[in-house]
């Protein structure tokens, strides 16, 4: 992204620093401590004025931490404290040279030095620019140091925070005084499976939600959703999923159908599901304020809606008119609406999305519920067999950040109840640090613009590096039709295409009344582009699965920033065009509109290479392996499971000795058999002797069988050609090389 952080961190810096030197004499070191339960060292903090009455529900931590020992005098990361206007704020100083990143959902650049965020849930359409919050909030700040070791700090509150990250990092929170976490390690993947330790795992996604995802506002009536699922497969365009947006209900009422558009969802879903899509349908935490509406009876009886300040129902304009909230900090609350799935899901319906949960409310200025809202808490647990943790009532301020992920747990814990042989798949727009346990997110709504595409990809990088890696923006863009004629939009679409099929999560999606932005909306040049980018990413699938297991056992983002690939080149910190997916395969997009920006690449040798068989189309962008790396690949299918993986690909990039080695992970693709060995992970070592080189496997694991099959061994050669050879699964294969 064109800007330059050093400049701007610098100049900011000197105003910080003359501006703020009455506060600085107040600051005090924090009472620190480690914490038992993880693989490495944390530290805990709290302020020197930190009372017991302070300690709150943890929503972000997998469950509380006891103390295990006192923090070494020597610990080299020293936070300072001081209350101002009854705010709490830690002061962390950071060296020269140290890049900052995290902080969840943030558009523009990767790199954040000399940012401010505010974490405050909200419903940001177009990102408006008057606002500095998103959808989401992530109190993490993820550092780098010149010498490429790394950090991470967690503030774990739930209140309104401010991230200020000039100069120094400065964190400012309402509410109650918080902990702070911090993990030091000696590498930035380090930190990332530190994040996963403190705040749990992602679920492994079931397989189908990995593949391409069909969306727009809205999809109806049943004969439009058809058209759209025919025109995938006559047009052979890859595809796993069509979604469902809010007009497929009744009056907007949530766990209804239109009978007039949608006469027989089980009929449509199962007729989808012959077609080999999945189908995901919207919920909304807003209930229409209606007697006789299931839920909204349900809800009033039981005394489950947030209540306003004098403890009366909250009443608030949304989709449906006058609504009412379920109050989700509560378990029995957060249980009921779990149930509501049952029949819902009854309906052959595969995955929900959960939107407009931050909460938005129409028609106010503050866009949301009033912050004196009253929440009746109860208990909290992050996930089963977790001790639960008391949750004392409080403000709306206190639980606003908190309300979308309580409410995508909800749903997914009704799913999995529902479903208990599958994986739930949950989409938020909210969502707090932890609610990767629950959901994927999406970055809402984005806009039909040059720097909403450019910013989407540092945006997937810094969700994952905020411990949430199942993200993507909406191809395309939102909000609007795209720049200029038809032409530059169409352009403007492939471009995204090509990047979108290869974020984690990968769906167009656009407004209601813009023009069709489905891959052939905008004639056969760009269709060809879009069918070569889903191409590409149905090839990439072995490899993609395999990372999204990865995620789920070591919490390393399934797309990196470049600086994963060589943490002390100072040169790769701010690269935010160019991503890796996993560590082997380097993304460069070509995203200006007009004319090239030159990226920074990582050293070393990174090959070129052409996964679906046709010279590099002009709009996609430049796919390169690392040496040293075997790269999983899949052959071009309609949906991720059309046909068994057959033949597997096994893309080599040998590394100066001659040698590489890879990955994959196999299992069912959905259930929970994996959890009990029926899976297969393998590797595979590729050396070079003479003219030949050989690819065997050289570590295996996991009870499933392996399916007998073909494999394709195809080696990169320096002159730009592939040497090839295959053989059978298990079996050592041999290539000719020169
Ligand atoms: O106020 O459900 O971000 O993806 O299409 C708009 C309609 C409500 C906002 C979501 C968008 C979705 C739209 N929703």
């Amino acid at each position: 992204m064109a800007t330059n952080p050093f400049l701007l961190a610098v100049s900011t810096m000197i105003v910080l620093v003359a501006g703020s030197s009455q506060s600085l004499a107040r600051l005090q070191p924090g009472k620190g401590e480690l914490v038992e339960g993880t693989t490495q060292p944390v530290a805990r903090f709290y302020a020197p004025y930190w009372q017991p009455s302070d300690a709150v529900a943890s929503f972000a931590l997998k469950k509380p931490l006891n103390k295990s020992t006192e923090l070494p005098s020597d610990y080299p990361i020293k936070p300072m404290f001081e209350k101002v206007d009854g705010k709490h704020r830690v002061r962390i100083e950071v060296a020269p040279g140290t890049s900052l990143y995290g902080t969840g959902e943030v558009s523009g650049p990767l790199l954040r030095n000399g940012r401010t965020t505010t974490l405050w849930n909200t419903d940001a359409y177009g990102y408006d620019p008057t606002n500095a919050s998103l959808y989401q909030s992530h109190p993490w700040i993820f550092g780098v140091r010149p010498d490429g070791t790394a950090f991470g700090i967690l503030a774990d509150t739930t209140w309104r925070t401010v991230i200020d990250l000039n100069g120094a990092i400065t964190i400012t929170a309402e509410g109650n005084a918080f902990p702070l976490y911090i993990v030091d390690r000696a590498t930035p993947q380090e930190v990332c499976t530190a994040l996963m330790e403190l705040t749990g795992p992602m679920p492994l996604p079931p397989r189908w939600a990995i593949g391409y995802h069909q969306c727009r506002y809205s999809y109806y009536p049943e004969a439009r959703v058809r058209e759209i699922a025919n025109e995938f497969r006559t047009r052979r365009i890859p595809c796993d999923v069509i979604w469902f947006d809010i007009d497929y209900m009744d009056g907007y009422r949530v766990f209804t159908f239109d009978k007039n558009s949608f006469p027989d969802v089980p009929k449509l879903n199962a007729d989808l599901g012959k077609m080999g899509f999945s189908n995901i349908w919207m919920i909304d935490p807003g209930v229409k304020y209606e007697k006789g509406y299931f839920v909204s009876d349900q809800m009033v009886e039981k005394g489950y809606d947030v209540k306003n300040a004098k403890g009366e129902t909250f009443v608030g304009a949304v989709w449906p008119g006058n609504c009412i909230f379920p109050d989700y900090t509560s378990e029995k609350v957060r249980g009921w609406w779990a149930g509501l799935y049952k029949d819902f899901m009854a309906t052959g319906i595969d995955g929900v999305w959960n939107d407009m949960n931050e909460p938005a409310v129409f028609a106010v200025a503050s866009k949301t519920m009033p912050e004196d809202n009253q929440h009746r808490g109860g208990t909290y647990s992050s996930g089963p067999g977790i001790q639960p943790q008391i949750v004392t009532p409080g403000p709306h301020a206190r639980f606003h950040n908190v309300y979308g992920m309580l409410m995508a747990q909800g749903t997914y814990e009704g799913i999995m109840t529902t479903n208990p042989t599958k994986r739930p798949f949950v989409l938020t727009r909210a969502g707090y640090l932890g609610s990767h346990r629950y959901a994927a997110t999406w970055t809402g709504d984005n806009s039909a613009s040059w720097f909403d595409l450019e910013t989407s990809i540092p945006m997937a990088i810094n969700l994952g590096l905020s411990g949430q890696p199942f993200a993507g923006p909406d191809i395309g863009g939102f909000n609007g039709n795209g720049p200029g004629n038809f032409e530059s939009r169409g352009k403007h679409f492939a471009r995204w295409m090509g990047v979108g099929a290869l974020l984690p999560f990968s769906r167009g999606h656009t407004g209601k009344g813009n023009i069709d932005k489905e891959p052939w909306a905008f004639g056969p040049e760009v269709e060809k582009a879009c069918r070569l980018a889903l191409e590409r990413r149905y090839r990439l699938l072995p490899y993609f699965y395999t990372l999204f297991r990865e995620a789920s056992v070591k919490g390393l983002p399934v797309v990196r920033p470049v600086f994963f690939a060589d943490p002390k080149d100072m040169a790769l910190r701010s690269e935010d065009d160019c991503f890796l997916i996993g560590s082997d395969v380097l993304v460069v997009p070509q995203l200006m509109p007009d004319g090239t920006r030159t990226p920074v690449l990582p050293r070393g040798v990174w090959r070129k290479v052409e996964i679906v068989n046709e010279n590099n189309h002009p709009d996609l962008p430049e796919l390169r392996i690392r040496e040293g790396a075997i790269v999983p690949l899949g052959p071009i299918v309609q949906y991720h499971d059309e046909k068994p993986l057959d033949p597997l690909t096994l893309l080599v990039s040998l590394d100066t000795r001659g040698q590489a080695t890879g990955t994959l992970y196999e299992d069912a693709g959905d259930g929970f058999e994996y959890q009990k060995g029926q899976y297969l992970l393998t590797t595979w070592q590729a050396k070079q002797e003479g003219d030949k080189v050989t690819v065997s496997i050289s570590k295996a694991e996991g009870q499933m069988a392996r399916p007998s099959r073909k494999v394709v061994v195809q080696v990169l050669r320096d002159d730009g050609k592939i040497a090839e050879a295959s053989g059978e699964a298990g079996q050592p294969i041999v290539v000719q090389v020169r």
